[in-house]
Parts: C-alpha cells; structure tokens; sequence
C-alpha cells in the first residue's frame, strides 16, 4: 500500500514549531528516523524537538553528535512539549511505548500524526502514515523528504541509513526488497557511511564481552534431536571475565546459527542470583506463551523473563518447557 502523504505535507506547512517522539528503548530505527525526520523540517526552516522518555543508549550516540535528542525529565521538559504546535511520533504506534512522553502529548491539544511500520491497533488519536510491509521507518522518512522536496544533508542520511540498515539485520531479512537497496544507494550518494556506521554498532566490544561469549559458546548443548539450542551465563562467567550483564546481548542468537536449531535459549544468572532467560523461536512455538508462564512476555519469536534461582533449577525449568512445547509443535 502506497502511502498518501498530502494531508502530512499540508500540516507540516501550517506549522511552525514540531516534537518528534519514539518508544522507549529507542533502536536504530527510532533514533535514526527522529533525526532524519527533524533534519528535513529544519531544512524547510521548521524548529523542531526530539523528546524521548529513555535515553539515547551509547551505541547510538554517534548518531546525535550534536545532542539533538533529549530526554523528558533530564534535558526536557513537559512545556517544551506543550509548546509545540504539532506532534509527530515515530516507529511505534502504541500509547503504552510512548510511555511518559505519551502521557504528555496526550495533554496538548495541537495536530498529531504517527509515521511507521509495525502493526498496532491503539488510538493515538492522530493522523497515520502506515506500511506495516516496509522494512524500517527510515525508508518512510526518506520517502516522505522526496514528496518535501529535501534532500538528506550527510549526517540525516546517516542516521537514516543506520535506521534501514539496523531494521533489516543488515539488509537481510525478508522485508528486504530492490526498493529497500536503492534508498540504500541514495542515502550513501547524500553522505552516508556504511563502513562508520557498521563500525559504531558492531565493532565497538570489548576483550571482555568477547571472552564472556567464548565462554557462553563452549557451553551450548543441543536438544530434541539438534532442533533446540541452549546455553548458559553464570555469576562466574562475568566476574572471571569482568564482562557487563549488557555483554550477553545478541548471544541467544548465536545459538540459532547452528544448522536444524529452530528454538534456543540463553539463562543468564543476575548480580541478585536471580535468573533472566532470553527465548528464541524460528518456528510455531510461542515463545510468549512460554515467557508469560514464567511472568514475562514479548512476542512470539523472541521473548525473556526472569526466573527465581539457583540457576540449574531455572534452567531446568525452561527446558521443560521449551522440550515439551518443541515436541508439541512436531507432532502436531
Ligand atoms: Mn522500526
């Protein structure tokens, strides 16, 4: 579905004074479309205000050289919203990821429109440029530049070229198409840097995040005949490496790269002995469904909780559960 940007492009003329929202634990697509969005309303003479309720995470940073997205609380405030005189919101379309930046444009009574991607039946009250089959927000703030008549300066094509690039695991997921590889081509021709960019978000370990997953890899053990993979981090495995609990993200994936695996997952044993679990799923098993009986949720393909210790009984129970329901999905 092609999205009709008219209405968009004739209340961006009207006003003045825009907010630029995202969800809370901002990704690349987030922070990469905030930016892109805001840099091509500047560029039309526009003021604008990134506001998010989290803070931008350090990996992200080399986005925002400037400092132009800040936080409500710390570096923004509620009238900084309020005195917007229209609200845009970004890669999600759900009150509940707006959190308390939510709550506040709730309050203001101005023009709001949401630009995004994902599948999502909240009210936000606002107009909807949606294409849930496109592959980031950041090819949809692209597109919208084109129907403004701006071109990308280098860094908004950067930041939109991460938000693509980050969204489609690097050009390789299924929403990947012919059109997702042109914009690719023309944020590059505006300034953008693949190499810098897959630098700052790849390239950035430490010696001890890597010995923690030389660690984590050594222990993976396969079950239900090699179609689930699983491994451990235990309270050992950060102080004999002096990696960070952050260390361990992306690890549960790795387990997945084993040929016929079509579920993994990852225990990972907390400072306060409790045990967070991290699920996986590449085929009909539910991985929510199994996070929700531990108390945790997510969706169906990736999932956490976080169980009680000592981590072999924890361990112990999710595998149980993750055996039964890999056999259940098998059989039937
Ligand atoms: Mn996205």
């Amino acid at each position: 579905m092609k999205i009709d940007w008219t209405a968009l492009q004739q209340l961006i003329a009207a006003h003045q004074i825009f907010v630029i929202t995202s969800h809370v634990r901002p990704d690349a697509d987030a922070i990469g479309s905030e930016i892109g969005l805001a840099q091509v309303l500047q560029a039309l003479g526009k003021t604008t205000r990134i506001i998010n309720t989290s803070p931008t995470p350090p990996n992200l940073k080399f986005l925002d050289p400037t400092g132009e997205v800040k936080q409500l609380g710390a570096t923004a405030t509620n009238e900084d919203i309020l005195t917007a005189d229209m609200q845009l919101i970004v890669d999600t379309s759900a009150w509940q990821q707006l959190s308390d930046v939510g709550k506040v444009y709730r309050e203001g009574k101005v023009p709001r429109a949401v630009i995004d991607h994902h599948v999502s039946a909240d009210d936000l009250q606002a107009l909807e440029f949606k294409d849930t089959s496109r592959e980031a927000t950041g090819s949809l703030i692209y597109e919208l530049a084109g129907v403004l008549g701006v071109t990308p300066s280098a860094s908004a094509a950067q930041a939109l070229f991460a938000a693509i690039a980050t969204d489609t695991g690097w050009f390789r997921f299924s929403a990947t198409s012919s059109e997702t590889y042109r914009v690719a081509g023309e944020l590059i021709r505006c300034g953008a840097t693949p190499h810098v960019v897959y630098k700052e978000l790849y390239e950035t370990a430490t010696l001890a995040r890597l010995h923690l997953a030389g660690r984590a890899l050594s222990k993976v053990v396969l079950e239900n005949e090699g179609a689930l993979a699983y491994t451990t981090v235990s309270a050992e495995d950060f102080s004999a490496t002096g990696a960070l609990p952050s260390d361990t993200e992306d690890l549960v994936n790795e387990c997945l790269r084993i040929a016929g695996t079509q579920a993994a997952f990852i225990a990972i044993e907390q400072p306060n002995r409790q045990v967070k679990i991290s699920f996986r799923s590449r085929n009909d098993v539910n991985v929510a469904a199994i996070a929700e009986r531990f108390n945790g949720g997510g969706h169906r393909q990736a999932a956490g909780a976080t169980l009680p210790g000592p981590l072999t009984q924890a361990v112990a129970q999710a595998l149980t559960v993750m055996k039964e329901q890999l056999s259940a999905v098998r059989s039937s």
